[in-house]
C-alpha cells in the first residue's frame, strides 16, 4: 500500500512512521509512505507556493500549479491512488471508509494551508474531500497521519495475534468492551468477577452485553442505522424491563 503526502512541511511527516505499528508496517514492507515537499514543485528564487486570495480578503490561497506538478509528480509514484483533499468540507472519515481505502492500493493526500487550497485543484485534480472531523487544523497534514494510522492497522499483517476479530472490534459497529489487566484490585477497585470466572462463553456473552449498553450510554448515535440481532434485542429489553422494575 503506497501512501503520498503532498506538504510544504514534509518533516511532519516522518516522525509517524518511525513508532508503534506503522514503523511495523514499514519495516515489513506492508506500507511505503513518503511526502513530497510541494515546494519542489514551485518555481521561480523563491519557490512561492501561495498568493491573495482574488476578490480581497485576508490570508492567502494555495497556488495551483505547484500543486498540480505535486499531484503529477505523486501519481506516477502511485498511479491507481485516489487523490484526497483534506478539509473540513469533505466527507466524515469513519471506520466504514478506512475499510474502504484498506482495500485499495494507495492513496495520495494533499495537504492545505493558509485559508485552503485553489478551488479549481479540488474540482479538477481530487478524487475525493474528507474530513477526520468538524474543527479547523492549521493544516491537512494530521488528518493525512489519522487516515493512515486507521487505514494500516486493518492491512493484512500489520496487527498481531487474532487479527480480524481485534480490527472488527470497531467495524462491529459498536464500542469497545472495558479492558482490565494486573493487579486484581487498583486503588480500592477490583474487576468484574466474571472476568476472573475463567468461564469464556460468559466472558464473551459480558463483553458482547457490555458492549452494547455502553454505546447506548455513550454513544447512542451509533446505534440508530444499526440492525439488533436477536441477543441484542433481548439484552435491550432486559434492561428496560429492569429499569421500569427499579422506577415501580
Ligand atoms: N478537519 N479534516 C481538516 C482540516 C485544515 C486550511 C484546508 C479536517 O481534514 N482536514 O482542518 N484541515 C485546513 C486548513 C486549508 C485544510
Amino acid at each position: 500500500m503506497k501512501f503520498v503526502v503532498l506538504t510544504i512541511f514534509p518533516e511532519m511527516i516522518n516522525p509517524f512512521l518511525e513508532n508503534g505499528m506503522l514503523r511495523l508496517a514499514v519495516e515489513r514492507g506492508i506500507i511505503d509512505a513518503r511526502a513530497l515537499n510541494i515546494r519542489d514543485y514551485a518555481e521561480g528564487k523563491h519557490r512561492v507556493t501561495d498568493d491573495k486570495p482574488y476578490g480581497g480578503g485576508c490570508g492567502m490561497v494555495m497556488k495551483p500549479e505547484p500543486l498540480s506538478r505535486a499531484i503529477g509528480a505523486a501519481s506516477e509514484i502511485a498511479p491507481t491512488a485516489r487523490r484526497i483533499l483534506l478539509t473540513p468540507q469533505g466527507r466524515p472519515f469513519d471506520q466504514a471508509m478506512a475499510q474502504d481505502f484498506a482495500a485499495s492500493d494507495g492513496l495520495i493526500f494533499i495537504c492545505g494551508r493558509y485559508e485552503g487550497v485553489d478551488e479549481r485543484i479540488c474540482q479538477g485534480m481530487v478524487d475525493e474531500e474528507v474530513s477526520i472531523g468538524d474543527y479547523v487544523m492549521t493544516g491537512g497534514e494530521l488528518a493525512a497521519m489519522v487516515i493512515v494510522d486507521a487505514v494500516t492497522r486493518l492491512l493484512p499483517g500489520v496487527l498481531g495475534g487474532d487479527e480480524s476479530a481485534e480490527k472488527d472490534s470497531f467495524s462491529g459497529g459498536l464500542l469497545e468492551h472495558a479492558h482490565y489487566t494486573r493487579p486484581s484490585v487498583f486503588d480500592g477497585e477490583g474487576v468484574p468477577d466474571v472476568l476472573m470466572s475463567g468461564n469464556h462463553a460468559e466472558i464473551e456473552k459480558w463483553r458482547r452485553e457490555t458492549s452494547l449498553i455502553r454505546t447506548f450510554l455513550k454513544r447512542p448515535d451509533l446505534l440508530e442505522q444499526r440492525e439488533f440481532s436477536r441477543e441484542e434485542k433481548h439484552v435491550l429489553t432486559e434492561w428496560c424491563r429492569r429499569i421500569e422494575d427499579l422506577v415501580g
